[in-house]
């Protein structure tokens, strides 16, 4: 521990450090060590309380996280069948040599694309898989994922109309905003970074009006909005579109901020008005597709037209949907015609909400190598073609698939081994069924993680992982800053734990790799500073920063997407061919694929209320992100499981016919699986649409049920055109038998 622990109570030291999940914030944190033990956590003690970054409730439940019973200690060998929780302890020896022997024998057999590498769960700097990957490129190589599974839909949008992907404005800036319109944003429960609350909060105080438009009716919403518009999931590109068409026929838009800044508006205008394929879209027209009064969306059509400036978040949880990416092409294209991009209290859309500072997008780590197994092959920089983006790598949500199928499908590899470096794919990817089988079909697998995951338990072999607590290193807030943070060492590894970048020096010793890592974890982390030009434009001071844990980024002004774009458009383009905004793109119409248009537009797709699959299965499933867990990090955490019990919402339209009453369990089902969860019967969710939060474990019975309520047994393991996983375009049935 090189850093001085400062001490409050006697006996009793502590350091600070935050956690490094991907949670939706960042939080500076006081972990407080008794003999080695930690004995309480606390949050953020800066001085000025407007500056505080406060944990929620799972940063102030860490505790019972680091010191679970179920964390792994030991590395172990599978005794039982793929899937089952049947362990063996052994050496770290015997756990490498076998990793060693069967990848080797694998890759001799097969080749080196045969063997599929992913890894994920922990946003820091040093201590993840960069080492293993490293060392797994020297190795040979390997196939591994294409695509964020959390924003894919809104990477699209933001690429194909602005050529870039900071598109987020300061939290603070809310507060400039004379109208905020939540379009499926929930940041009390998703967080949205760790200022995000305390801004809102002061922006409610203010008198803003804020208004939610969500399929339920979110903390969030109950909270701070005004007024719950609830729509039909899938279908905000309609309503936006009927937006636009009130705004044209008043005439309401910017045009001198259209024609200055943006290229296409004419073809868009063209679709809203009808005048190219005959359906003018009006608000009659996308109130029969999104449930939304026509009048309604008349009267915020106008007011989010006459209010300057007005603040759109949309989000993108509603983009991971068979079309998911029509709908941040649409908010973007509105938030143009309302001239509210690169100006205080407005947005650019787009889903993304980081600001570069201290932003994840912005990684400092060990210099990459590249992949020997992805060589060749034309060059994707900046496609937005998908088919030729995945011509070397397999879909973040197509992994099972690829694994079942592999190049007779037309997938990049035939995958025979698999090695899981953190992430959980066995309850986060869609049609967890098909994993199971995947996942069985495997020659060998192995992976790391700090419990004994649904992914592990389909592992040949297990390695232990320490927690953030437990190392040293640079964490990233989520999704904004602006700061830098640091997370001391609080305590020795648990058991015989080690970080993702022990194992991959470990794994390169036993390949007999020689001088594979050059630094210790001290020299990394200072170098990682001296060597990424957005610490080192802050962080003077080393030693100072990791004793105080965070850096606090002084501004001038709020960060403001596209500011300079806007105010000095001759010297600072857009990074998109035209230099300008795109609402048109001339790379999306020289795709030639009407899933792809070149404006945004409103599309049926596959599991939307459009789909003959509603006769069977009649309700839409959402699943969005625990409040009580970082997807399935925290799982079983007593304190935060107390607070709100895993149970699906349903309303009472729906659930009186089904003779479902609150609390009952009910059995959730489709072609794909079923589950088993308690239901909340709730005004809250639109009539048709239930939720149910993602992130507990896949544990299905000997009929194949999960009783744990795991969401993703009924997920599509599809993606749209523009690449999102269409995890929210889901149609099941639910009954009490
Ligand atoms: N139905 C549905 N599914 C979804 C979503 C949805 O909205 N609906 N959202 C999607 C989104 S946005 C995301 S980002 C994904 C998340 O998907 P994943 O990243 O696969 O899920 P996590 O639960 O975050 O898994 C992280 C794992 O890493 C482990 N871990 C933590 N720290 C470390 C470490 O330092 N090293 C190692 N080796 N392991 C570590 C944790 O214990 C945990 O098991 O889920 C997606 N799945
Ligand atoms: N507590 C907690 N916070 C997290 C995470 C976590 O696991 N737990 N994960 C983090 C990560 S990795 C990510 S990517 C972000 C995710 O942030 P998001 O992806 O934005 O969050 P989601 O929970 O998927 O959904 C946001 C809202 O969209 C609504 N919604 C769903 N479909 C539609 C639709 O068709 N139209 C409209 N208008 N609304 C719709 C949902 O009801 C929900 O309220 O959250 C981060 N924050
Ligand atoms: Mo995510």
């Amino acid at each position: 521990m090189s850093v001085e622990a400062q001490t409050v109570i006697e006996g009793e030291k502590f350091f600070r450090c935050t956690s490094s999940l991907d949670c939706g914030g960042r939080c500076p944190l006081r972990v407080h060590v008794n003999d080695g033990v930690i004995t309480r956590i606390e949050g953020d003690d800066y001085a000025d309380s407007d500056g505080q970054l406060r944990a929620c409730l799972r940063g102030r439940a860490y505790r019972q996280f680091i010191y679970h019973k179920d964390r792994l200690k030991f590395p172990m060998k599978r005794v039982g069948e793929r899937g089952e929780k049947k362990f063996e302890r052994i050496s770290w020896d015997e756990a490498m040599d076998t990793i060693v022997t069967n990848l080797t024998r694998v890759k001799e057999k097969y080749g080196e694309k045969s063997l599929f590498f992913t890894s994920g769960g922990h946003l820091g700097a040093l201590h993840t898989a960069g080492s293993l990957s490293k060392a797994l490129a020297m190795f040979g190589g390997y196939t591994t994922l294409y695509g964020n599974i959390s924003s894919e839909g809104a990477v699209y949008a933001v690429m194909s109309s602005y050529g870039d992907v900071m598109v987020g404005h300061g939290r603070e800036d809310l507060l400039n905003a004379k109208l905020i319109i939540m379009w499926g944003w929930d940041p009390v429960r998703m967080i949205s970074g760790t200022d995000c609350i305390l801004n809102l909060t002061k922006a409610k105080e203010k008198g803003i009006p804020i208004i939610l438009i969500d399929p339920r009716y979110t903390h969030t919403g109950a909270v701070f909005a005004d007024e719950w518009i609830p729509i039909i999931p899938g279908t905000d590109a309609a309503m936006m579109a009927a937006m636009a068409n009130v705004i044209v026929k008043k005439n309401l838009q910017d045009q001198t901020f259209l024609d200055k800044y943006t290229v296409g508006f004419d073809v868009f205008k063209d679709y809203v008005l009808g005048t190219d394929d005959g359906i003018e879209k009006t608000p009659e027209w996308a109130s029969k597709i999104c449930g939304v009064p026509a009048q309604r969306i008349e009267d915020l059509a106008l007011q989010y037209a006459t209010t300057k400036p007005a603040c759109l978040m949309d989000c993108q949880g509603p983009a991971r949907a068979s079309m998911g990416e029509q709908y941040n092409r649409a908010a973007i294209t509105l938030t143009n015609m309302t001239g509210n991009v690169g100006k205080p209290g407005g947005s650019a859309c787009g889903g993304l909400m980081g600001i570069p500072y201290g932003h994840m997008f912005r990684s400092a780590g060990i210099p990459g190598m590249r992949n020997p197994a992805e060589a060749g092959g034309p060059s994707i920089r900046g496609t937005l073609d998908l088919n030729l983006r995945l011509v070397r790598r397999i879909h973040t949500n197509r992994v099972f698939d690829a694994m079942l199928h592999g190049t007779a499908a037309g997938y990049p590899a035939d995958i025979h081994a698999a090695w899981f470096a953190g992430g959980n794919v066995m309850t986060q990817r869609g049609n967890l069924n098909k994993g199971d089988k995947a996942l069985k079909s495997l020659d060998f697998t192995c992976g790391q993680d700090l419990f004994l995951t649904p992914t592990m338990r389909y592992c040949d072999i297990v390695l232990p992982v320490s927690s953030f607590a437990e190392k040293n290193d640079l964490t990233r807030p989520w999704p904004s800053g602006p700061y830098l943070t640091y997370a001391n060492k609080a305590i020795e590894p648990l058991g015989e734990c080690k970080t993702d970048w022990q194992i991959g020096n470990l794994f390169a010793e036993k390949l007999g790799i020689n001088d594979f890592d050059e630094h210790t974890e001290d020299e990394w982390l200072r170098l990682f500073i001296e060597n990424n030009p957005e610490y080192k434009e802050h962080i003077k001071d080393y030693d100072k920063f990791k004793a105080e844990g965070i850096h606090r980024i002084k501004m001038d002004d709020t960060y403001v997407a596209f500011r300079k774009e806007i105010e000095d458009p001759e010297n600072n383009p857009f990074k998109t061919p035209s230099g300008k905004i795109e609402l048109f793109s001339q790379r999306l119409a020289d795709l030639d694929d009407p899933k792809v248009p070149p404006v945004a537009k409103y599309i049926t797709s596959p599991e939307d209320r459009n789909d003959p699959l509603m006769e069977k299965y009649p309700l839409q499933l959402l699943s969005p992100h625990p409040r009580v867990r970082a997807h399935s990090m925290l799982q079983n955490v007593a304190w935060l499981e107390e607070t709100e019990p895993h149970a699906m919402w349903i309303n009472p339209v729906d659930a009186e016919p089904r003779g479902i009453k609150d609390g009952d369990e009910v059995y959730v089902f489709n072609d794909r699986g079923k589950l088993a969860i308690p239901a909340w019967v709730t005004r809250r969710i639109l009539p048709g649409v239930i939720s149910i939060y993602e992130g507990t474990y896949f544990e299905p019975d000997e009929e194949g049920i999960c009783r744990n309520g795991c969401v993703n047994v009924l997920t599509n393991d599809t993606y749209s055109p523009g690449g999102a996983a269409a995890l929210k375009s889901c149609l099941v049935e639910v009954s009490t038998t």
